[in-house]
């Protein structure tokens, strides 16, 4: 009887601490750019969530710039990459900045 409800309290005890950190824990998400695109071109993630650019090409450099900001990343080469981290929610649309053409979207989820 009493063992019963010692286990009972440390199953409830195991569960609230597996979903406060299920929370607080911030996924890492990768977006690959090959042949002038970014892939995947369209990410849907969690705020707090980070995002890594990579950079996989054999020469060409590239950036990341939001649009609605004009906030942009460093231009990084091949093996290089650059991480942002999302804490509002929102759609953010983005391209290249010296490649136009190349865009991508990440949509936060609160
Ligand atoms: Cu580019």
């Amino acid at each position: 009887m009493q063992t019963k409800s010692i286990a009972r309290g440390l199953r409830a005890g195991l569960l609230a601490t597996a979903l406060a950190g299920g929370a607080a824990v911030a996924a890492e998400h990768e977006v690959r750019i090959v042949q002038y695109a970014y892939a995947p071109a369209e990410l849907t993630i969690k705020a707090g969530d980070t995002v890594t650019w990579i950079n996989g090409e054999k020469r060409v450099s590239h950036s990341v710039l939001f649009s609605a900001t004009g906030e942009e990343s460093e231009r990084f080469f091949p093996g290089e990459r650059w991480s942002r981290t999302f804490d509002q929610p929102g759609r953010f649309e983005y391209r290249c900045g010296p490649h136009p053409e190349m865009k991508g979207l990440v949509v936060v989820e609160p």
